[in-house]
């Protein structure tokens, strides 16, 4: 097997962690009101990396009281003025990058080379982008003198720690938004080195407020009447919870929730560029993706050769140390995250659907689960349904392109899907027929920060990226 598990190198000492960390509220780091020290650890080592604040709603009103103070300079600022600082933030973090990129990678237990190549740079292009908006959004066709909305709660997953707070902040402060971000429990760093970040670039205080904690931080957050926009990535469950809280009130709100995304291949694709595909829409990122094309549709007449395709390239994926250049598949976020893969699988099994992994030695330590594939599944099963947010692709058969859309447009979600035809007429027709906010055609998980991004259905509503990104964040 080609698989193998090489110590950590040197580059851990990247990062200069401090024992623990408080929270950024009002442009200084300052230490919580009683809720106590929580642990983050490396999902990879389980090595505790450092302490963190819960923030408790004592701290988060202060963090919206610092936001609000803020909002009346900020938004008053000319948009030219607010872009230099997403500017300076945006190249800082282009500074940073090597040091976020260890971090991220500590942190969450992706690949570096992910990071790298991946986060890192769409974290910066996402600052960049948003910068190049603050001074236009008179002419983003929201009429001549769009306003901000105020402070905006924001409360983010421990996939993508850092591109989902740019995916969130850098919209906002374009916008005239101050903003209270409320980060994963399981992936605090990168934004509280985020927060180091704003002060270095000079942002004025209050502007960007980090409150750290678990799920009752983000209930009070979202509670809190001084916020006047929440916007929130995470679970489905949790999405609908904050719906509730929400309504009624005069919050605007956002939702970017779970996915289980159908990734169609057509008997006429270029079946190894097909492959890559299918790998990466489910194995990047540990298939921890609310897009992740978590379920392969393949036309019945190229079913055998595709998955024997697909089988050889799994069988050379390497799983193990993330901050191993040469690494594929790192660790599992979460024991939490690994359970509920863990149970979806074996639900497959008994389910009657035959389950196949590439032989592969697993680390002894840290939350780890080998590249998964189900054949034989059907609508009915459980790992067709859900979303397992975990490196498992359920394969379902189809024989025409109607079949397929029927077959793909069957789940609650609607985020993304992927299609793989050389026929262009049919890939025009398969995109109007799915029911989801994005989709892929011959590629996927492609993303850019001038496209917008968000869900149909149980999905979530709202987009983020792009001109439409915009929209959330300003009354017009
Ligand atoms: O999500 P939660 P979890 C899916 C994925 C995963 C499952 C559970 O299927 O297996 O959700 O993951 C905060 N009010 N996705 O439990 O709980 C929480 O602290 C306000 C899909 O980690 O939704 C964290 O900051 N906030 C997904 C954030 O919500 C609350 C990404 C997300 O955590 C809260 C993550 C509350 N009542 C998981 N309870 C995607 N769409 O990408 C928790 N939080």
């Amino acid at each position: 097997s080609a698989f193998a598990y090489a110590p950590a190198p040197e580059s851990r000492s990247v990062v200069d962690l401090a024992p623990s960390y408080g929270l950024f509220i009002d442009g200084e780091f300052t230490e919580g009101t009683g809720g106590g020290l929580r642990k983050t650890v490396s999902p990879a080592t389980e090595e505790v990396l450092a302490e963190y604040t819960q923030g408790t709603a004592e701290d988060v009103d202060r963090a919206v009281q610092a936001a609000r103070r803020a909002f009346e300079k900020w938004s008053a600022l000319p948009g030219a003025e607010r872009a230099k600082y997403l500017f300076r933030i945006a190249r800082i973090i282009q500074e940073r990058s090597r040091e976020l990129a260890v971090l991220e990678t500590l942190d969450n237990g992706k690949p570096i080379r992910e990071a790298r190549d991946a986060d890192l740079p769409l974290v910066a292009a996402h600052f960049f982008y948003y910068a190049g908006w603050a001074d236009k959004l008179g002419h983003a066709g929201f009429g001549p003198d769009p306003r901000p909305l105020g402070v905006a709660g924001q409360v983010i997953p421990w996939n993508f720690p850092l591109l989902m707070l740019a995916w969130k902040v850098a919209p906002a402060l374009a916008c005239g938004n101050t903003v209270v971000l409320k980060p994963a429990e399981t992936t605090p760093l990168s934004a509280l080195f985020f927060a180091d970040i704003c002060r270095q670039a000079g942002l004025p205080k209050g502007v960007v407020n980090i409150v750290t904690g678990d799920g009752s931080t983000g209930a009070s957050l979202v509670a809190h009447p001084g916020i006047d926009k929440v916007a929130f990535t995470g679970s489905t469950e949790v999405g609908k919870a904050i719906a509730r809280t929400v309504a009624g009130t005069d919050k605007k709100l956002t939702l970017e929730l779970g996915g289980k995304a159908a990734n169609i291949v057509f008997d006429d694709a270029a079946v190894d560029q097909a492959v890559e595909g299918i790998v990466n829409g489910i194995f990047f990122n540990q298939g921890h993706v609310c897009c992740a094309g978590s379920r392969l549709l393949v036309q019945e007449s190229i079913q055998d050769e595709l998955l024997d395709a697909l089988k050889r390239r799994m069988a050379t994926l390497r799983v193990g140390d993330p901050l191993d250049k040469n690494t594929d598949i790192g660790a599992i976020n979460s024991a939490e995250q690994l359970a509920r893969i863990t149970e979806l699988a074996a639900a497959g099994e008994a389910e009657g659907a035959e389950r196949w992994s590439p032989s592969c030695e697993l680390p002894g330590s840290g939350y780890w689960f080998a590249p998964t594939l189900f054949t034989g599944v059907t609508q009915a099963h459980r790992i067709a349904r859900e979303e397992v947010f975990g490196p498992v692709l359920s394969v379902l058969t189809f024989r025409t392109p109607e079949e397929a859309v029927a077959k793909a447009n069957n789940t609650p979600y609607g985020l993304s899907a992927g299609i793989w035809t050389e026929k262009g007429s049919r890939m025009l027709w398969m995109a109007n027929q799915l029911r989801a906010g994005v989709i892929w055609s011959n590629t996927f998980n492609k993303f850019d920060p001038a496209s917008p991004f968000g869900g149909y259905k149980e999905s979530g509503f709202g987009r983020e990226g792009g001109r439409h990104g915009l929209e959330a964040y300003l009354n017009v």
